[in-house]
């Protein structure tokens, strides 16, 4: 070899060699101890102390500390169903705006420290940080700003006592990762016996950057949420949902704790100055806390997974409520739940397809294989496929080599250098053909798109818009199986009668003659009359595996087609929402008990019974307790009621009520309310029925 080819050999293999600068950052960026935050991605919020012994949401202040009393308090339970729901993580309300304290505080008597549970010795503070470390889970604090029970709230003197309080909450219970300032501050309370109201300047009262200063000297990696961070956000909402546009930035000097311009915070700023993502916070129940009336109303598996799918998958956290009940522990009903979710979430993310697949890019930065598209399927969170410098616009290509069938596609861009998609569609290649089946708009650090099933050899992300060259470190894609559980079935005034499935292509079979549905039974395919008395049972069978979910069963008296109530109600155009088969919608009228509900059936019938059905709202407006039933053939003549009585502990378990009595014929019927469930409250209905011969 002459020198001159061995000095060119080297030239080559010193210039192949030279690194290809990474993308510059696009600002802001995370944080460290933000970067810490977004990997717990799920956890768990606990509402839990004075409210749940006085059935409130929120309490006065004045509550006696000898109501707080459970039975069986077990942090220990809190943490394994959190542990086995994949939780990474709790956040306990230490104090709520009651003012109430879960930990012997040295600042005031307003604690545990004078409660009956364990003789006033005990710490659930103390309990829960031990729990969680038994469990390996991170510990969360929320410290309710407002203090209803204080004497000096509203004046100086308070924010000394929050900021004593604070410390010692940051540093008596070990490592904190997330500290929980709620907005709402400021309004009427017990105030150490004042009762009365006291408004705050929620921009300053607090002092907010000095407060915070004790959560950053004790604890650095703790990350403070508030409406405006400073390093993580509300949603603006507290059903379960982030916008799927939904960027991490937002321009933060523009809210406050409690700021009325709150639903900018479910998309955020894309031009926002500083990085403060989203955390999605819900309860699993309506209420925060605990009610017994709201036994029958945890969320089931497919709202659940709806609530999953729009916050992971929507770049947020998610924070589900346990609202822990009297004996101190997590309801039975609360952890079924949970765990048919966990249970879900880990069928639908058990085999990536993507993994380890050919990937192609239509451009790469540099060139260079560090950058290469390859990086998205490799499972390694710290290499990504970028493209060169003013490239915004750029597709990467994974090819499964056979036609594979899937229904999730989970993106990820690397939040250390910002985040950058504006815009981006999803492709599939079928039969020789490229077919668009989305077409979205921000990434952040973990999108996932739902679809009906496909089956395609290859599928392409592009990326349409960007604010500087995409850095997109993941894709995976999956085939998540149907969610089968039991189908709604509801008729409505008209005797339509409609099944939901929950997903999509799912067969669903039913019978109207009491026969147990099977796969030979009628197919459901669009709503159909049935206007008689009969029962309808239904199952759905997922087509591909056979599998079949429980029977739902829905008896249906004579249709209510014709009736209508009468009477000079406020309100009266949206009576017939009683009859509308829709459990979540009622008609409570403004009128104090008693009140006459008279319903004409438009005919003759033989009636032996009703039913009803009180409002199911958070807010329980307007539950009837005592009530007698009058039954007329032409609406004036009433005689005696042909039942009366109350509806015994429906104000606890607002379910449906079912009274019989001797069979009558009548046209008409008058429900008369005696009184409210609630004391001086409303009565209403959700919906009502009668039981004929
Ligand atoms: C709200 C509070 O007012 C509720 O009581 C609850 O604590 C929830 C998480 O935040 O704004």
């Amino acid at each position: 070899m002459t020198n001159r080819i061995l000095l060119f050999i080297i030239t080559v293999f010193i210039l192949s060699c030279k690194q290809v600068p990474p993308p510059e950052p696009v600002l802001p960026l995370p944080s460290a101890r933000q970067l810490a935050w977004h990997d717990m991605e799920f956890y768990a919020f606990v509402h839990f102390n004075m409210n749940t012994f006085t059935n409130m949401e929120w309490g006065l202040g004045g509550e006696s500390p000898a109501l707080f009393n459970p039975t069986e308090l077990d942090c220990r339970q809190w943490a394994r169903v959190c542990k086995e729901a994949g939780m990474k993580g709790i956040i306990l309300t230490a104090k709520h705006h009651d003012g109430f304290c879960l930990w012997q505080s040295e600042y005031t008597e307003h604690s545990v420290k004078n409660s009956p549970w364990k003789n006033g010795k005990g710490d659930v503070v103390r309990e829960l940080a031990d729990a969680c470390k038994e469990y390996d889970l991170k510990l969360g604090i929320y410290l309710s700003p407002w203090d209803r029970n204080h004497a000096d709230y509203g004046k100086p003197e308070y924010i000394t006592y929050f900021r004593n309080q604070l410390t010692e909450l940051m540093t008596n219970y070990g490592d904190v990762f997330e500290v929980w300032f709620d907005g709402a501050n400021g309004g009427t309370g017990y105030y150490g016996g004042a009762n009365e109201e006291r408004r705050i300047d929620r921009k300053t009262y607090y002092d907010w950057p000095t407060t915070r200063k004790i959560v950053r000297e004790n604890q650095p990696m703790a990350c403070m949420f508030s409406d405006a961070g400073p390093d993580v956000r509300w949603v603006g909402n507290e059903e379960g949902w982030a916008m799927e546009t939904n960027w991490s930035a937002i321009n933060k000097d523009e809210f406050y704790p409690g700021s009325p311009n709150y639903k900018e915070l479910r998309t955020g700023h894309e031009n926002g100055n500083y990085w403060v993502p989203a955390e999605v916070d819900v309860s699993i129940r309506p209420g925060w806390y605990y009610h017994k009336s709201e036994d029958h109303k945890v969320k089931t598996l497919p709202h659940l997974l709806d609530i999953y799918y729009n916050s992971i998958g929507r770049n947020a956290s998610l924070l589900i409520n346990f609202p822990v009940d009297t004996r101190g522990l997590i309801h039975e009903k609360d952890v079924e739940q949970i765990l048919k979710l966990a249970e879900a979430v880990k069928a639908d993310f058990a085999n990536n397809l993507a993994a380890d697949k050919n990937a192609e890019a239509t451009n790469v930065r540099g060139g260079s294989k560090k950058y290469g598209a390859n990086n998205v399927t490799d499972g390694n969170p710290d290499t990504y496929w970028a493209t060169d410098d003013g490239v915004i616009k750029a597709s990467v290509t994974i090819d499964f080599d056979k036609p594979t069938e899937f229904n999730r596609f989970l993106v990820q861009e690397d939040i250390r250098l910002g985040q950058r998609v504006k815009k981006f569609t999803l492709e599939t290649f079928i039969d020789n053909e490229w077919k668009e089946i989305d077409s979205q708009t921000t990434i952040g650090r973990k999108r996932i798109l739902r679809f009906p099933n496909v089956t395609a050899s290859k599928i392409r992300l592009n990326i349409v818009d960007s604010k500087a060259c995409p850095v997109i470190s993941n894709i995976e894609i999956y085939k998540a199986p149907k969610i089968i559980v039991e189908p709604e079935i509801i008729r409505n005034q008209s005797g339509e009668v409609s099944i939901h499935g929950f997903d999509n292509g799912l067969d669903i079979y039913y019978t109207t003659d009491g026969s147990t549905p099977t796969s030979v039974s009628a197919k459901y395919t669009k709503p159909f009359l049935l206007n008689k008395k009969t029962t309808v049972k239904a199952i759905v069978i997922d087509p591909d595996n056979k599998k079949a979910s429980p029977v739902s069963v829905a008896g249906f008296d004579v249709s209510k087609e014709k009736w209508k109530v009468v009477g000079n109600f406020k309100g009266v155009e949206h009576a017939n929402l009683i009859f509308d088969g829709d459990e979540k919608t009622s008609w409570s009228v403004e009128n104090k008990p008693p009140v006459d509900f008279i319903i004409d059936l438009g005919e003759k019938l033989n009636i032996k019974g009703f039913t009803y059905l009180p409002d199911q709202g958070k807010w329980n407006p307007g539950i009837i307790f005592g009530y007698e039933l009058y039954v007329s053939k032409n609406g004036k003549f009433w005689g005696k009621p042909v039942s009366k009585g109350e509806f015994s502990n429906i104000k606890n378990s607002p379910v449906w009520q079912k009274k019989e009595f001797k069979p009558i014929k009548a046209r008409y019927v008058k429900l008369s309310a005696i009184s409210s469930a609630i004391e001086n409250g409303k009565v209403g209905i959700a919906e009502f029925g009668i039981i004929t011969e």
